[in-house]
């Protein structure tokens, strides 16, 4: 089994630095993040590094860490919730003397010499608990930080616990980790709290989307608006849910026009889109997907993919 030959593998290195992909989101840093405290607090003589670009929205969860270009050699790299090599944050990833996959999402890229990639998972967070669980007799050790950070992770990923992505095993685990010592009303201020800028976005968003007839939903974000509202691109995406419960929808599409490209972001109650993101630059989850086209023109030929694919959509 693969989360034998990760603990192993763990066991046999000095120094574990751990990657996570680019733009993290809670999870991608739950995960980094609650993996590395609990190496450090079962193997307290270890070296266990976090790396990648800070995101300072997040910085309550978690602070990266510096690591020299040397310290790879002979590091083990295991990189989180991340399905493709190219979306990995610091390409130093390569670097190391071995490489390791742990994600939920579909194992588009096989990268890494261990794989392990299980796409009910609700959350690469909540792989990392089930890693935890699987190893605590073998010595590992969980602490209130890791299960604060695999909470958030859980959290995010989920909703909040109301996407279909949540299993019993989801409930179970995070029933584990609220048994910990952390401020869960904090944390949930700290991850939905929005800045009046924002909360003004959205009610542009929710005066503006069009709901097609097939029940595809679509929002543009010009540039012009971006900076009308003093909200970058990124800081939009906070908002792709906000229409999700608009009656009749079955998936929505934003197109966020960004200097020298649409970025779009892809989400759906039911109709199965991540072929669609494939098709224009992208990929991802059945039901959440990212992708980038380059004109309007081609964000209309995707409107219209789908389109289709709603429309073929039955319940
Ligand atoms: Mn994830």
């Amino acid at each position: 089994m693969e989360i034998n030959k990760i603990m192993e593998t763990i066991k046999s290195y000095d120094t574990i630095i751990i990657h996570r992909h680019v733009r993290p989101d809670p999870d991608a840093l739950g995960s980094q993040g609650g993996l590395k405290e609990i190496i450090k607090q079962s193997f307290p003589q270890k070296q266990v590094y976090a790396v990648g670009d800070e995101e300072p929205s997040l910085n309550f969860l978690i602070r990266m860490d510096e690591v020299e270009d040397t310290m790879y050699r002979d590091a083990l790299v295991i990189v989180c919730d991340t399905a493709n090599a190219a979306r990995i944050d610091d390409e130093r990833y390569q670097l190391g003397a071995k490489l390791i996959k742990i994600d939920h999402h579909p194992n588009v890229d096989e990268y890494g010499e261990i794989r392990w990639v299980d796409t009910d998972a609700s959350s690469a967070s909540e792989m990392i608990w089930e890693f935890y669980e699987h190893g605590k007799d073998a010595g590992l050790i969980m602490n209130d930080r890791a299960a604060r950070l695999l909470y958030a992770g859980i959290v995010g990923d989920t909703g909040r616990f109301m996407y279909p992505n949540t299993t019993k095993k989801t409930f179970q685990y995070a029933a584990e980790l609220v048994a910990y010592d952390f401020e869960r009303s904090e944390l949930y201020a700290e991850l939905y709290s929005v800045e009046d800028k924002i909360s003004r976005l959205s009610g542009y968003i929710l005066q503006q989307f069009k709901l097609l007839p097939s029940g595809l939903c679509t929002i543009r974000l010009t540039e012009e608006i971006l900076d009308k509202f003093a909200v970058t691109s990124d800081e939009s995406a906070q908002l792709v849910n906000i229409i999700r419960d608009v009656k009749g929808i079955k998936a929505w599409v934003f197109f966020i026009e960004e200097k020298d490209k649409i970025r779009v972001r892809l989400r759906s109650n039911g109709p199965v889109i991540n072929g669609i993101a494939a098709d224009y630059n992208g990929g991802g989850h059945p039901l959440a997907s990212g992708a980038t086209v380059y004109s309007w023109d081609e964000a209309d030929n995707m409107t219209a993919d789908l389109e289709n694919v709603c429309k073929n959509f039955e319940k």
